[in-house]
């Protein structure tokens, strides 16, 4: 009789932990009111034009907007700042626990950002499940309803869409170079974005084997298949593509969390910097050898870089209390703050 009742108490707990209690993940001085109607992201294939084109417009729109911070290396525009944000963390946010809350907090940086264009729908993302080995027929690369298609010439550089001509001044690497917005679709990696790969890379039981079997498997499988601002892990945010493709990836994450949200809400791990002999994961040598690709943190950059360990005690591995930092475009938040994609800090589910 107890432990049927207890039983029931853990169930009655486990639903109620994913669709409202805000103070399922406490210790956070920024939640703030309860998540009671949750908004919905929807992938692109499903919502209406005139959404489309207004978040299009919107991005569009920062991308050829000012900077306001005026203290980032080397941003021109308020799109820059966006992508240097990426650049001055790259060292921490890949191959590191780090990498699913920060994005998730990046995503949070964008809307407001959004906002700040006229944008005031929901963020949408991109099911790539959907388009899986056959990545150039997707909807999102419309030329008109959606970003652009392959780029073309040397530089693979757009030459349709919404975002031709444009320029970003950040990247290459942890350079600060104009260079057209680009990328370059590979169908055939596509395919590992397939129903079967996210169900394999959500299928672990800890918040470390999901983090790794995400992050290597459809998360970087869908990087090769985009090829964005060519294929530079340190600024591929320059393309608005990037975010569609982050939405899809914290979609993973949080599937992964809603099948036991009692203990996925609250487990995270991994490390708050690379570690310098792996670097990124997914290239080899390690960081030394990986910066003749990208280069490394110019004096400008690390002037400006957050403390790795930021919240976590001194330590290299990640803790709930670790602060992320978006250097004033929107407030500091904590790991806890973002955990739950419903605890009152965020708001939203992916349908
Ligand atoms: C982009 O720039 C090229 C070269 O300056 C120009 O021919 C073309 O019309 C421009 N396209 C758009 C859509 O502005
Ligand atoms: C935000 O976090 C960074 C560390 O990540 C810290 O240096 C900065 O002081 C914080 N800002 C505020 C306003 O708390
Ligand atoms: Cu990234």
């Amino acid at each position: 009789m107890y432990g049927t009742l207890t039983l029931l108490v853990a169930c009655i707990g486990a639903s109620a932990a994913v669709s409202i209690t805000p103070q399922s993940v406490s210790a956070t001085a920024s939640s703030t009111s309860p998540c009671t109607a949750p908004q919905k992201r929807q992938s692109w294939h499903d919502i209406k034009d005139d959404t489309k084109k207004a978040y299009l417009a919107a991005a569009r729109c920062l991308l050829t907007s000012p900077q306001k911070l005026n203290r980032l290396p080397g941003a021109k525009t308020r799109w820059d700042e966006l992508v240097s944000l990426h650049q001055i963390h790259a060292l921490q946010i890949h191959t590191t626990g780090q990498f699913l809350p920060f994005h998730r907090y990046y995503l949070k940086i964008l809307e407001f950002l959004m906002q700040e264009c006229g944008y005031d729908g929901v963020l949408p993302y991109w099911d790539e499940t959907r388009d899986a080995g056959k990545f150039s027929a997707s909807p999102v690369f419309h030329p008109t309803l959606g970003f652009g298609g392959s780029g073309t010439g040397a530089q693979n550089c757009l030459s349709d869409g919404p975002f031709v001509n444009l320029t970003v001044n950040i990247g290459p690497g942890f350079k600060s170079q104009p260079r057209c917005v680009n990328r370059r679709i590979t169908d055939m990696f596509s395919s590992q974005t397939g129903t079967s790969y996210v169900t394999a890379a959500i299928s672990g039981k800890t918040y470390q084997q999901a983090l790794d079997a995400i992050y290597s498997g459809p998360h970087l499988l869908g990087h090769m298949a985009l090829s964005m601002m060519n294929g530079d892990s340190i600024t591929s945010s320059g393309d608005p593509l990037f975010f569609m493709h982050h939405g899809f990836v914290d979609k993973m994450w949080w599937q992964w969390q809603s099948k036991d949200p009692e203990t996925r809400l609250k487990d995270i791990s991994g490390l708050n910097a690379q570690d310098p002999a792996v670097g990124f994961s997914e290239f080899p040598g390690g960081m030394e050898q990986e910066s003749s690709l990208w280069g490394k943190p110019t004096r400008e950059i690390l002037a400006v870089t957050p403390d790795p360990k930021s919240g976590d005690n001194g330590g290299n591995t990640l803790t709930l209390g670790h602060v992320m930092s978006s250097l004033g475009i929107i407030p500091n938040a904590t790991v806890a703050d973002v955990m739950n994609t419903k605890g009152g800090y965020l708001c939203y589910e992916y349908v």
